[in-house]
């Protein structure tokens, strides 16, 4: 039995009392100019003030200790929003605060805020002790002020020309006058406030000074945004390591290291614009700033224990990290600017070099361990790769046993326009924090060069900043002038500390700028004339930084020229040895190898998936078995009560068959992960793998993780509502390790489409792109029934026209890259890149999920799922289809009384899925068992040539059809006609050129959405296909 246990906390009735009254307070506030610092933020000065006193009354000043000593000050319970204690009541009083107010906006209830009539609007002279509050209020605020907004006045674009955030406007809060003071203030003392760390050991200081130190903190190179978060002590943990004065300093062994990076990050790209001048490469000139902020966040969180990195990135920058970050060697990327390089273990028609994926293993330095690198490849389709490396992550946390992160760790690259515009970015973000998503804190680099190829920013989001999605997660955001390498370098080590101390995300904005066009060829002048102009004049990063620090004496002019040198014969010598290679190995660019799993070559049969009658029916019982003393819904002990007699009469229907598979699964030792919307219980209610207690809150029980104590860990996890990031979880989950069933379930096929990307770019093309195979299992329940345009089709028809197989070639024994066959379907579905199935009985849904990994390859099996078929009496099978020696079926022939005398059926109707159940009920009504065949094609991709030949040769006087329940130009028809008539052809046999179709018209909607025209549709359907 599980338990969750909320940490949710929710505002008691008490606290939410006083939001009105505090946000009329805020508003007169701003009106009042006298009082603006009064705000309503101002009672959480004191509430912290408060707090603070609790632990030592020292640590405030003495006017506060008088005050809190005194006035009986009490805090609401939640939310932090404090009422204004007695004494200030009494303040706004005397400054006639509550005049201003409309006399029914001014709360009357005994120990609320009340009108005190008689007192004169004004400010009174205040006794000594009240000016010191009011004084020290005000420093607060200010203080307050700057860590809220300061980050609007950072100088964050090395060009100068731009605000970071879009706005150049001082916020009126950030200027002295603000609060009442004035130029004979600045060099008045003033206590330096507890909520600031900017005195360091000084406890006192003049308002000029505190002034320039919020400044220097807050306005310089780095942007912070924080304030946000709902965590005193991660802000204070934030303030003290970047308010603090003595926190800044690297040392100098951490200098000089990053001057070698960064002269390899420079250098790197210069060599690849001297010798390839005219290839794309997307160079990261401008924000070279990257390599050595990388690699600071991989030294400090390799010294927390972090041994894994888990990186996605796009285009920009990808060579340079791939060079100076993983360590790639030199000669494979100078490879692959060869044109003449032959493909040499590449087995599918690769990518572009700016795409690949990569694993490493190497010394880390600074740590002195050991840490594997790995770039995850990815399409050109920005961000979609971020769920992937997230799930990557998670997978490989999952099977270390790393259950908070602290061995494997996530970054995510971003484009300040692709992170701003593309939704998945959002989706992933939800991800973040949900139990079985969380990968413990990714750190986001957003390489922001402030323009999308040529789109100003300006024109590209309607959001103040380009990070400002990662709010939403409460990470804390640190935007640096890239430009400033000292800066780049602290705010890069503060954000892998944040990360390996609370586990949450964190967003570095490195604001820098592109030297070139959106590639190398690419005129820029064209679009940003303004702002080329300012480009061409800007000094490289690399030599600015290296300039002041031989000024300052940090480092010689010697020691750098020589770093410099070295690394020079370093690309010279690599690009003289990388032209003696011939071959491009695709194995040097592969994110996940499956170390071990590739090892057999061959040849396989096809594998027998049935497992013992002992196994099914301890499954059967297991799964149904409780915890003492839960109690399950009545609803439910009825569903267990038929599956318990389904078990007595040796049947499963398509529940109960899942269970077993994923069960048998289990016991094997592997994992399975089962995600999705609502799959826990699952969409059609037909699942319950989670059960829940009707008498304790948040107490459940997943019967099928007690199974046996050998078994492998059942994950099955309801995801957030999306269908892009949490598919391109699964992908990545799914590339890590061979071993384990992961599948995701859409909630109704339809909504596949939102993940198309995902679909598209990796999971069809993904073996082909980037010789990377994945078992993913795609649960998409599709099928007619009357519900409507939406939820009826899973568009089977696009999967299948992804499905790479040639319509117009009959398939033979082909040898693979690894292996070679003598069984024609284990040879097509190794050299198949999808399986799609459309399944029509439960034990052939338990034997396709138990061959995903029984197969010696992994590929990606979509599964049109069954909707009304979950529920169907006839749609039952018994223990002997599922026993040991029984396999996948890829064709279900015609089984009934038209094999009694094949000659003299007169029409063989093929067809696949849950239609085939309505076609044997219209045949029998029409009493046509004898004159029609009905065969269901089970596996569609690869297409069972083998099988439909026999039916074919068998019903030789028959007429062919197609039968489908779907529209003509949707379904599987498209993609079974072409094959049938090729087969045909392939047979001399004439009825290659009269295939018959039946089945719904084409239409432009996947569905009617009237009734009547849905039976109409299918009545008409059930004549065409019953007509002989
Ligand atoms: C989803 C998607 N849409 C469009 C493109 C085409 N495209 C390639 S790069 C680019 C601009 C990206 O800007 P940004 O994210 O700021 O990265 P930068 O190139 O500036 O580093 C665009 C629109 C793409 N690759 N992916
Ligand atoms: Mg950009």
């Amino acid at each position: 039995m599980e338990r969750i246990v909320s940490s949710l906390s929710r505002p008691s009735i008490g606290s939410i009392r006083w939001l009105p009254q505090l946000k009329l307070i805020t508003r007169s506030a701003h009106r009042a100019h006298a009082e603006s610092f009064l705000n309503a933020s101002s009672s959480n000065y004191i509430d912290e003030m408060y707090e603070q006193w609790s632990k030592d009354p020292h640590t405030v000043h003495k006017s506060w200790d008088l005050f809190f000593r005194n006035q009986h000050y009490q805090r609401p319970p939640t939310l932090g929003i404090t009422p204004p204690p007695p004494a200030l009541i009494e303040y706004y009083q005397k400054t006639g605060f509550f005049q201003q107010q409309p006399a029914h906006i001014v709360p009357q209830q005994q120990g609320q805020l009340q009108p005190a009539p008689g007192y004169a609007s004004g400010v009174q002279e205040l006794p000594l002790d009240m000016q010191a509050i009011q004084d020290h209020m005000a420093i607060q605020a200010l203080v307050r002020s700057y860590q809220m907004r300061g980050h609007k006045l950072a100088q964050l674009d090395p060009l100068g020309l731009s605000s970071a955030d879009l706005d150049a406007e001082r916020p009126h809060d950030l200027t002295y006058t603000f609060y009442n003071f004035n130029e004979a203030d600045l060099d008045r003392k003033f206590t330096v406030p507890q909520i600031t760390f900017i005195g360091g050991q000084e406890k006192e200081l003049s308002l000029r000074e505190i002034i320039k130190r919020l400044e220097d903190v807050y306005c310089h190179t780095i942007g912070l945004e924080y304030m946000y978060i709902n965590s005193y002590e991660k802000c204070d943990w934030i303030r003290q390591r970047f308010e603090d004065p003595a926190q800044k300093k690297l040392d100098i062994k951490e200098i000089r290291r990053a001057v070698k990076r960064l002269i390899r990050a420079s250098k790197f790209e210069d060599y690849l614009k001297k010798k390839w001048s005219s290839e794309k490469r997307f160079g990261l000139e401008g924000c070279e700033a990257l390599i050595p902020a990388m690699k600071i966040v991989i030294d400090t969180a390799a010294n927390k224990g972090v041994d894994t990195v888990i990186m996605g990135m796009p285009h920009r920058g990808r060579l340079n990290v791939l060079a100076n970050v993983t360590r790639k060697p030199l000669e494979e990327l100078f490879c692959q600017f060869d044109p003449k390089l032959e493909p040499s273990d590449v087995s599918g028609s690769g990518d572009v070099k700016y795409h690949l994926g990569t694993s490493i293993e190497r010394l880390n330095r600074a740590s002195n361990t050991m840490v594997k690198f790995v770039l995850v490849a990815n399409p050109s389709h920005l961000e979609a790769v971020d769920p992937v490396v997230q799930g990557k992550t998670r997978a490989e946390q999952f099977y270390r046993g790393d259950k908070h992160g602290d061995k494997a760790m996530s970054i995510l690259i971003h484009g300040d326009a692709a992170f701003a515009g593309q939704g998945v970015v959002y989706e992933t973000f939800h991800l973040s924090d949900l139990p079985a998503y969380t990968t413990h804190g990714t750190i986001h680099i957003i390489c922001n060069n402030q323009i999308g190829f040529t789109t100003d920013p300006r024109m590209a989001r309607s959001s103040p900043y380009c990070t400002d999605v990662a709010r939403v997660v409460n990470a804390p955001i640190f935007h640096v002038n890239a430009d400033d390498i000292d800066s780049v370098l602290h705010v890069a080590k503060v954000a892998a500390e944040w990360r390996c101390t609370f586990k949450k995300d964190v967003v570095i904005d490195l604001v820098g700028y592109r030297r070139h066009g959106h590639n190398e060829t690419d005129e820029p002048m064209f679009t940003q004339p303004f702002m080329y102009k300012k480009i061409h004049k800007q000094p490289p990063v690399l030599k600015k930084w290296v300039e002041k620090l031989i000024n300052e004496g940090t480092i010689q002019r010697e020691w750098y020229e020589a770093e410099e040198a070295k690394y020079q014969r370093i690309l010279d010598d690599t690009f003289a040895n990388s032209k003696s290679s011939a071959y491009a190995k695709d194995k040097n660019w592969l994110d996940s190898p499956w170390k071990n799993f590739f090892t057999s070559k061959g040849p396989f049969p096809y594998p027998e998936t049935g497992v013992s009658e002992e196994t099914l029916k301890t499954i059967g019982i297991k799964a149904h078995e409780l915890p003492q003393g839960f109690v399950l819904h009545r609803g439910l002990i009825r569903v267990f009560e038929k599956r318990s007699e389904m078990l007595q009469e040796r049947e499963v229907d398509w529940g109960l068959a899942e269970s077993m598979a994923i069960g048998s699964v289990l016991l094997d030792g592997n994992h399975v992960r089962l995600s999705g919307q609502d799959v826990e219980r699952g969409t059609f209610s037909h699942r319950h793998h989670v059960l829940h207690d009707q008498e304790k809150d948040l107490v459940f029980h997943i019967p099928m993780n007690y199974l046996s104590p050998t078994q492998g860990h059942y994950s099955i996890c309801n995801s957030s509502l999306s269908e892009f990031a949490a598919l391109g979880f699964e992908l990545g989950y799914s590339i890590t390790n061979p071993n384990s069933l992961i599948m995701w379930e859409a909630q109704f096929g339809d909504f596949a489409n939102n993940a198309q990307c995902i679909i598209d770019q990796f999971i069809c093309s993904g073996q082909a792109k980037w010789v990377r195979q994945s078992g993913l299992v795609l649960l998409l329940p599709h099928g007619y029934e009357g519900q409507g345009p939406e939820h009826s089709s899973a568009r089977l028809e696009r999967f299948l026209q992804l499905a790479s197989e040639d319509e117009d070639r009959v398939t033979e024994i082909k040898e693979t890259k690894y292996h070679h066959h003598t069984d024609l379907a284990m040879s097509q579905l190794d050299d198949t890149n999808l399986i799609i199935a459309n399944i029509t009985t439960p034990a052939n849904y338990f034997h396709i999920l138990r061959r995903q990994l029984a197969l010696p390859f992994r590929k990606p099996l979509i599964i049109m799922s069954p909707k009304s078929l979950l529920r169907l009496p006839a749609c039952r099978s018994t223990f002997d289809e599922m026993i040991t020696g029984t396999s996948f079926k890829r064709i279900h022939p015609e089984g009934g009384a038209a094999t009694e005398n094949p000659d003299g059926v007169k029409k063989i109707i093929f067809c696949s899925g849950k239609t085939y159940y309505d076609l044997i009920e219209e045949r029998h009504k029409n009493k046509l068992d004898f004159e029609i065949a009905i065969a269901r094609i089970e596996q569609l991709c690869p297409f069972p040539f083998d099988l439909i030949r026999e039916e074919l040769e068998k019903y030789k006087n028959a007429k062919v059809c197609f039968a489908q329940e779907e529209h003509k130009n949707m379904g599987p028809y498209t993609y079974c006609k072409p094959r049938l008539a090729c087969l045909l052809r392939s047979m001399d046999d004439p009825r290659a050129a009269e295939i018959n179709y039946a089945g719904r018209d084409s239409a432009a909607s996947t569905a009617a959405g009237i009734k009547s025209s849905h039976y109409l549709e299918q009545k008409t359907y059930m004549e065409q296909a019953m007509a002989l």
